[in-house]
């Protein structure tokens, strides 16, 4: 039988027939009938998300009720709405479940049992509710469930780099997905579908416009286009965060500065931010990029970040407003080792931040290359709750070409030990504000997604964006239960299916490694796109914009050296973490070509000159997209067609690519390698 086609617009929201005869039976018993208590519009959403998703998943029509009969039932009700019904949750069991955290409870009752999903807030409902889908489409045993779930961090946010003329920067998957032209009198049907999508994996914030801002997405007019956006976000609890200008003051209200000492400026900001208020009572607050890669900022005045997050902190403070404020930065007038630059700002203004400012810090301290260190940021501020910035968009990773599932990625950075506070002080526990006890806590994801049908460009690169928001909620989620999850929602629940594509998720980010920047070496892909390899570029005005600046190939060796007897970098880790990277011999091999500048004819742990292992490792990596385009062929007829040929074609391309990396590299760094060494 020839499986219907699909176009990937569902994503993991995609609800089909049970196929565990088990299961599917277990469930039509459990869910006689489905009763979603209040009229809210969240309430609303949660009745159109079941009656979309409960006949498709049991095969059969189920009755919604608004009052409780002698039937097995599904309930849906905040705590407080649940005890009017006579059905109350025990104390103890909601406690601490929070304002966004839900419980999902099997109750028994004299006839039979009811599936509670509760909370004490609408988006606790919104989440539970999602979460109990996923248990049946991934086919989860539910007789007798309790489960409870809250987020470990509270703002959990897409961050577009949309510009207001529909391109996207660093976009892969079409133009975006806003259509400031039409808004806001015509609402497009996706905006409610993005907003759903995100409310499933737990977002609760998007941030609509990109860091490299423009004025004009503060006008009047953009307001009320936004505020038309944020309307229809809100019933699914996720709100929204603008991306300002830092010279708004002088190109949108023709002041004579933006000097943030400036009181006329102040007022400006304070009347601005009073005006997106009126607007959006719920508005989440600002993500802002100063001083970095030409956007201008409060340095422009002689005045510190510090002064530049007071001005616009303080205006957005009366309303509970937040203000993201960005660590990309790289005055390599402070240190010639870019990677450094970050730290030697920042750390002097530790504890000079008003309470409502979070300082976001990327995962590491260069720009989100396919695999770096954690930023030494992370352990230095300890009196600044710091926001950990991921993106989600592969700009580095072969964009929406690649097969590359970045959880791995992502879990690595989270669960690295920054030793702030003995050993323990995990990254998570620093971005949770478990660490230092904070209780504001935040993470930004760059968006992949576009107009796309598919949304992110490569069927596979929604993955990315799902695991985003399972981690962003749960950090301690692993990131392969995440791609189990997101394999049996998004494709297949056939054994043979899961475990073929586990492995191709699960082995893609290290294949793209070690066919891309093995052993710690970076940013040596082409100029300005950053897609397929470049090792020797060396024309950029800036020193540190070449990438010859990165891997220093000599004769002698290779790799930037970062060690103490190089930039020091490694003086702004903790020990033991500072000792370990510092030591050629300790140093993880992962980080090798990061931290050290490594002799051609060095052996490594398995024997083999970095040469030799150089080689290996390129190799491996063509091996591995190899297999996976021979496992990917040999589910020709479990997947749909279409699907099936979209990835078939960018496999082919991703082989392609991965030959031409190994080629170019290693025809490039054998240059230097002697022929004794090799
Ligand atoms: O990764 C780099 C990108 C820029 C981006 C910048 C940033 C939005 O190449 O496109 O600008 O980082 O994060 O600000």
């Amino acid at each position: 039988m020839r499986i219907r086609d699909e176009d990937g617009y569902e994503l993991w929201l995609r609800y089909r027939v049970v196929d565990n005869p088990d299961r599917f039976s277990q469930y039509r018993t459990a869910i006689d009938q489905v009763i979603v208590l209040g009229n809210s519009p969240t309430a609303e959403i949660i009745r159109s998300e079941l009656r979309r998703a409960l006949p498709a998943l049991l095969d059969r029509s189920v009755p919604f009720s608004t009052h409780t009969s002698e039937q097995p039932a599904l309930v849906v009700g905040t705590v407080q709405q649940l005890a009017a019904l006579g059905l109350s949750v025990q104390r103890e069991q909601s406690r601490d479940l929070g304002e966004e955290g839900f419980l999902i409870r099997t109750q028994p009752g004299d006839h039979h049992n009811w599936i509670l999903i509760t909370g004490h807030s609408e988006a606790a409902l919104l989440y539970g509710m999602f979460h109990f889908l996923r248990l049946l489409q991934t086919q989860q045993d539910i007789r007798a469930l309790d489960r409870s779930s809250s987020p470990r961090i509270r703002r959990r946010l897409l961050a577009h780099w949309d510009n207001l003329d529909g391109s996207i920067e660093r976009g892969y998957a079409g133009r975006s997905l806003w259509k400031w032209d039409e808004l806001p009198h015509t609402i497009d049907p996706r905006y409610h579908d993005y907003a759903r999508a995100c409310a499933s994996i737990g977002l609760n914030g998007t941030c609509l416009n990109n860091v490299n801002a423009q004025a004009k997405s503060l006008s009047t007019d953009y307001l009320i286009k936004a505020a038309a956006l944020a309307d229809v976000f809100r019933p699914y609890g996720l709100r929204l965060y603008l991306s300002p200008l830092f010279s708004a003051p002088m190109q949108l209200g023709n002041l004579k500065t933006s000097d943030p000492r400036d009181p006329s400026v102040a007022a400006w900001w304070r009347e601005k931010v009073a005006e997106i208020y009126r607007l959006i009572p719920d508005f989440g607050g600002f993500q802002i990029k100063a001083n970095s890669e030409g956007q201008p900022g409060p340095r422009d005045y002689g005045a510190s970040h510090a002064a530049g997050a007071d001005l616009l902190a303080a205006a957005l403070e009366p309303y509970g407003g937040l203000l993201l404020w960005r660590a990309f930065v790289y005055e390599t007038t402070l240190d010639t080792d870019r990677a450094k630059c970050a730290y030697q700002e920042f750390v002097p203004l530790d504890g000079r931040f008003r309470t409502n400012v979070l300082v976001q810090v990327k995962n590491g301290p260069i720009d989100f290359q396919p695999r770096e260190p954690f930023h030494p940021l992370f352990g230095a501020l300890e009196q600044t709750p710091l926001a950990l910035e991921l993106q989600i968009t592969q700009e580095y990773l072969g964009q929406s070409i690649h097969l590359v599932y970045l959880g791995g990625m992502w879990q690595e950075i989270l669960d690295s030990d920054t030793h702030a506070k003995g050993s323990g002080s995990t990254v998570a526990r620093i971005v949770d504000g478990t660490l230092h006890d904070y209780n504001t806590s935040s993470i930004v994801g760059v968006a992949n997604t576009g107009s796309d049908r598919n949304w992110c460009g490569h069927h596979f690169a929604q993955a990315n964006w799902y695991a985003f928001g399972r981690l962003a909620w749960d950090h301690t989620l692993r990131a392969e239960t995440i791609a189990e999850e997101w394999i049996r929602a998004t494709w297949s629940n056939d054994p043979r299916v899961v475990d073929h594509l586990k492995t191709l998720l699960l082995d893609s980010w290290p294949a793209c490694l070690n066919y891309m920047t093995p052993l710690g070496l970076h940013h040596i892909m082409q100029e300005g796109h950053h897609y397929g390899p470049d090792p020797a570029f060396n024309a950029a005005p800036r020193e540190d914009w070449n990438n010859v600046y990165y891997h220093r190939a000599d004769t002698k060796g290779l790799g930037f050296d970062r060690s103490s007897t190089g930039s020091q970098a490694v003086s702004q880790y903790h020990s033991p973490q500072r000792e370990q990277f510092d030591d050629l011999a300790a140093c993880p091999e992962k980080f090798l070509l990061w931290f050290h500048h490594v002799p051609w004819e060095r052996r490594l742990h398995n024997g083999r000159t970095l040469w030799e292992e150089l080689q290996q490792r390129y190799h491996e990596g063509v091996a591995f997209v190899e297999k996976m385009r021979e496992v990917w062929r040999r589910l020709q007829t479990d997947i749909d067609p279409q699907r099936h040929e979209h990835v078939t074609q960018r496999l082919n391309q991703q082989l392609e690519n991965a030959r031409w990396w190994r080629e170019v590299c290693l025809n490039y760094f054998g240059q230097f390698v002697r022929r004794e060494d090799s």
